[in-house]
């Protein structure tokens, strides 16, 4: 009874409301629930805190890297619901995405020396920024393995463009951009020859390198353009994260590194692994790198062309004061940089550490030419202590840092001791330490890489999850874990099983900065962001038969989807013929996707309302192809079918014309046109309604109207061609036009339905 009272006060402290905190809590039904399940006021707490009711929305949209499926993970806080895979470096089917010859031409860019690669090891996504603020306009990601980088527009979530680095042969430090997204900074992971030829392992020290590229982000054309991109040369260190100075250290970036040592393994040849080489020192570099002075002499023309990219040479970089170095402690792991651009928190990783630099101190040691020495290659040295602030004891295996809303806090993963430490940068003093579950690699806060962080909620991407879910094999999801920042004291909302790769890092922005449309532009290449050259209307589909000199034969289809056909429905090509099918999505309607699967030829689209998507293929053999649309769009979905018939060649069709199942008669032909007029009786009501609100205010409900009128526009044509075959007793067609007539009908009382319904769900005004 008392856990029952102090309950019911708790559930009205989260502002449920009199209204709904009735009877169900009245009855002790709660309590009931909690004794079921073992659950505690706490878990009450934080599931009360996630729980989002039916059509609630989030406050934060994420953006999660998909790991090695080479894919993006979308999710919304504080609900952890998924909301989308959007498909990046991996052909993915639901979206059509290496499917089509649309976005075929977009994975054909990430080509890595003449072969497809299709997938990738994404890392770190980030999003674009206006004066070092999201705007929510466009996502980039990195691919490690390979070293490409992906720009994703975000007004229709779809991958537009991938870009191949030139030099590298691994790439890890990306994607950072710069507070304006003038460029989008990665790093290079693994040194190798920038040259794609052999080099001998034993010339690792002359020639394998590193480096950090600066890819050139054009915002009207949302592309990057690697012709306008330079990278600036580094020495073999393993290049690892980055960061973009921002406020009074813009136009500066940041890359630590390990293995500055320069070590190579080769167990093969007697020698230490790798690991015993590569962390054998203390120390590693900090790279400290004046891209606005790079930029100056890229356009100077100081850079030189190597696979066709622009390469500042790593003599010119250390002599023009492009590049310098700061010892950090033994094989770091991230560097970021303070919301006010002043400080880079630089954690250990292999020491309990965090080192806090002062951006303020390395510049006066520049500006003074106050070095400790050159490395081999010649970069200057900054000395530690004079370019630290602050360096704090946090416990084990620190990695990554993120800033909260609050001045002066952070967050630090500890990967070793499976815990996040909250500690203050200004002070040097630890706050508090919350355990996850287990061995947590980034941490993710509210826009926590823009000039102002939200705090609020703070993510845990953790490496491992061992016993956290229910099992499903020796392959374990991975677990993102929902921190409560808000308060004094960190506090677990939520785990949330991630069933796709190892994300290594995520971001997230605020809901309301993304405007993303729900429907193209009729007759839309999305890939490329234009009309397509196959838009088709309604009433313009036809099918071309072409062959040139040489005998080879094209049959193209410019065809279109609505509910519920695709036209054409049958398709006639002959053995050999390359086979190119182009459909568009005529539906105005928000989330009338149809989709176009066939048979035994590797087909599958997802045409949205608008788009326009394409299919080549060849016929090389003979037979009947059945297709059809693959998303559940109507009651008639099922019927939304076709045949691709591949004749033998110069076949000639049967004289006799088609076997029919049914003979209807005068009374089956009756019968229909009854049923249309009572369902055309329904349409008027629902018209009535309609016009006498005011829809127009609507969109969405205009964009109902119009689809349902061009419905109703077809049922008028079906009508006419069944009073024409009545008029001439043939019952056979007066019968089938009718019935299709019906079907018209049908759907224009689906749609007037939806918009009626919406009309009243959003509070329309009766108008006349
Ligand atoms: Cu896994 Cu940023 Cu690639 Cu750290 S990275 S954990
Ligand atoms: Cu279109 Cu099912």
């Amino acid at each position: 009874m008392r856990t029952a009272r102090k309950t019911l006060s708790l559930l009205t402290g989260l502002a449920l409301g009199a209204s709904c905190a009735g009877s169900a809590l009245a009855d002790g039904q709660l309590d009931k629930v909690m004794k079921d399940r073992g659950l505690t006021e706490k878990d009450v707490l934080a599931a009360a805190k996630t729980y989002t009711p039916t059509g609630g929305r989030d406050e934060y949209i994420v953006f999660s890297s998909g790991g090695q499926s080479g894919q993006i993970i979308v999710y919304g806080i504080p609900s952890m619901r998924i909301l989308k895979y959007v498909a990046v470096f991996t052909p993915e089917p639901w979206q059509g995405y290496g499917f089509d010859d649309e976005s075929k031409a977009v994975l054909d860019q990430g080509k890595v020396r003449g072969k497809d690669i299709l997938y990738g090891d994404t890392h770190h996504p980030a999003i674009s920024e206006t004066d070092g603020e999201y705007d929510g306009q466009f996502l980039f990601i990195n691919d490690k393995a390979n070293p490409r980088v992906a720009v994703i527009d975000l007004h229709d979530f779809e991958t537009k463009q991938i870009v191949v680095n030139p030099v590298y042969k691994s790439q890890h430090g990306g994607a950072f951009v710069t507070p304006n997204t003038e460029y989008v900074i990665t790093a290079a992971q693994y040194a190798a020859p920038f040259e794609n030829g052999f080099v001998p392992l034993e010339e690792f020290n002359d020639k394998y390198r590193g480096g950090v590229t600066y890819w050139k982000f054009n915002r009207e054309k949302g592309r990057i353009e690697p012709e306008n991109s330079f990278t600036v040369e580094a020495p073999p260190y393993s290049q690892d994260l980055s960061d973009a100075g921002k406020g009074p250290s813009d136009g500066w970036s940041f890359t630590n590194s390990f293995c500055s040592e320069r070590y190579v393994g080769g167990i093969e040849r007697g020698r230490p692994p790798f690991e015993a080489g590569c962390s054998a020192k203390d120390t590693d570099f900090l790279h400290v790198i004046n891209w606005r002075k790079a930029e100056e002499l890229f356009k100077a023309g100081k850079t030189v062309k190597i696979n066709g990219g622009n390469v500042l040479p790593l003599d010119v970089a250390a002599k023009e004061g492009v590049l310098f170095l700061i010892p950090e402690v033994k094989s770091p792991h991230g560097v970021d940089v303070s919301p006010d651009g002043k400080y880079m928190i630089v954690s250990g990783k292999l020491d309990t550490h965090a080192t806090v630099y002062s951006f303020e101190k390395i510049q006066a040691a520049i500006k003074a030419g106050k070095f400790e020495g050159k490395d081999p290659y010649g970069v200057p040295i900054i000395n530690f202590q004079d370019s630290i602030h602050k360096q704090v004891e946090l416990g084990l295996g620190p990695l990554h840092t993120q800033y909260d809303s609050k001045e002066c806090i952070v967050y630090t993963s500890l990967y070793v001791d499976s815990m996040v430490a909250k500690w203050n940068y200004c002070e040097g003093k630890v706050l508090d330490k919350i355990s996850i579950h287990y061995n947590i690699g980034h941490l993710m806060a509210m826009e926590g890489d823009s000039r102002s962080p939200d705090g609020k909620y703070l993510v845990s991407l953790n490496k491992l999850a061992i016993d956290r879910f229910n099992p499903v094999g020796p392959l374990h999801p991975q677990n993102h874990q929902l921190i409560d920042i808000s308060g004094d004291k960190m506090e677990l909302l939520y785990d949330m099983p991630l069933p796709l790769g190892e994300p290594h890092y995520a971001v997230a922005i605020k809901a309301d900065k993304l405007k993303p449309e729900v429907r193209y532009k009729s007759g839309w290449n999305s890939r490329e962001d234009k009309v397509s050259e196959f838009k088709t209307r309604a009433g313009r589909e036809k099918t071309e038969r072409n062959c040139d000199a040489s005998g080879n034969c094209t049959t193209e289809v410019w065809g279109t989807v609505i509910r519920s056909h695709i036209t054409p429905e049958i398709i006639e090509a002959q053995v050999g013929d390359t086979v190119k099918i182009h459909l568009t999505n005529l539906e105005r309607a928000e989330d009338e996707v149809h989709g176009f699967a066939m048979y035994g030829q590797n087909v599958q689209l997802s045409i949205e309302p608008g788009k326009t998507s394409s299919t080549t293929f060849v016929a090389d053999q003979e037979g009947v192809f059945p297709y059809y649309c693959t998303e559940f769009c109507s009651a008639l979905h099922l019927e939304m079918q076709g045949y691709l018939l591949v004749q033998p060649k110069g076949y000639q069709a049967k004289a006799g014309g088609m076997q029919e199942g049914v003979a209807y008669t005068q009374a089956d032909y009756d019968k229909q046109v009854k049923t249309n007029v009572d369902t055309q009786a329904v349409i008027d009501q629902v018209v009535a309604y309609i016009t006498s609100h005011n829809y127009q205010d609507f969109p969405t409900v205009v964009g109902l109207v119009e689809d349902a009128t061009d419905q109703l526009g077809f049922a008028k044509g079906a009508k006419e061609k069944a009073e024409a075959a009545a008029a001439k007793q043939d019952w056979q067609n007066a019968m089938l036009w009718a019935n299709q007539w019906w079907q018209y009908q049908v759907k224009t009382a689906d749609l007037g339905l939806r918009a009626k319904t919406f009309l009243e769900q959003n509070g329309a005004k009766k108008i006349k």
